[in-house]
């Protein structure tokens, strides 16, 4: 199999373990050789510090993007996370046009919001861009917040099978061939995700132990694990199991230490996994 190339579209937070310090390692692991077009940098994500410093980096993204197009550089994926600011989206948009092979795939994270809430420093010209943007990707992995944001519905505590099948066809008839809704439980005691395929009208659903705890930075593991299958070609099923399987490793390796509060401990997990 000849190496894949992704491109990231995220945010450096340069400390947290979100966003590009999660998809740079766990990428390359798997095999795919990553280049990023940094977002903005960020002292730490923006949830739970205070404080933080954003730098805003809208102007130089194109000038980047227009030396690789000079240079002919290509990409079989373009992988976006969070976004800062709402001119970006016209820019991946130009992105998808002028640097992805042919079958190239736009994935998008709508990394915006959780438990119900959009992140801190976003606002809503970010949710109106996200939707847009979401038209045009091959695959997305929302969560149940951001799907709520994207369909502009009311977020809930709990939902039945039912509503999340319903949720996730109604975000692929948005535009996505795939949608994967991470975060998801319809059963006590067990937390998952579940895949829309549209084409197939098939749905694929993992689950493991629900472990009662939150942290930081576990959508951007689940989506780089499963980005990473994605484009190494393994199906949806496998997709589902090694990213849903990981992130679980990743909190139980993080549970022992009570001062880490602000992400997971996935690097260890990584060294150990079987790629
Ligand atoms: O993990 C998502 C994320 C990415 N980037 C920044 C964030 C967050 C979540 O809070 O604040 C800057």
């Amino acid at each position: 199999m000849s190496t894949k190339k992704i491109v990231s579209i995220q945010d450096i937070s340069c400390y947290g373990q979100c966003s590009l310090t999660v998809a740079l390692p766990i990428l390359s692991a798997y095999g795919i050789e990553t280049a990023i077009l940094p977002s903005g940098i960020l002292s730490t994500h923006t949830g739970g510090f205070k404080n933080f410093t954003f730098l805003d980096l809208t102007d130089e993204m194109p000038k980047i993007l227009n030396h690789w197009i000079s240079e002919g550089i290509r990409f079989d994926a373009i992988y976006t996370g969070y976004i800062g600011d709402a001119r970006q989206f016209d820019l991946i948009r130009q992105a998808k046009e002028d640097i992805l092979n042919p079958g190239g795939l736009l994935i998008v994270d709508p990394a915006m919001a959780d438990y119900g809430k959009l992140y801190t420093a976003l606002n809503e010209d970010i949710v109106l861009g996200m939707r847009e943007i979401v038209r045009e990707a091959d695959l997305i992995l929302p969560n149940l917040t951001e799907a709520a944001f994207l369909l502009d519905t009311r977020w809930k505590e709990t939902y039945t099978k039912e509503e999340i099948l319903q949720i996730a066809k109604q975000l692929a008839d948005m535009g996505p061939k795939t949608v994967i809704l991470t975060g998801v439980s319809y059963e006590p005691g067990h937390l998952g995700a579940i895949a829309w395929q549209k084409e197939s009208e098939q749905y694929t659903e993992y689950f493991t132990e629900w472990i009662p705890k939150n942290y930081h930075g576990t959508g951007d593991v689940f989506s780089s694990v499963a980005i990473a299958d994605v484009v190494n070609g393994k199906d949806i099923y496998t997709t589902l199991k090694d990213s849903c399987e990981f992130v679980v490793k990743s909190i139980r390796n993080t549970l022992p230490d009570e001062s880490h509060g602000y992400g997971v401990k996935f690097e260890t997990v990584l060294a150990e996994s079987n790629l």
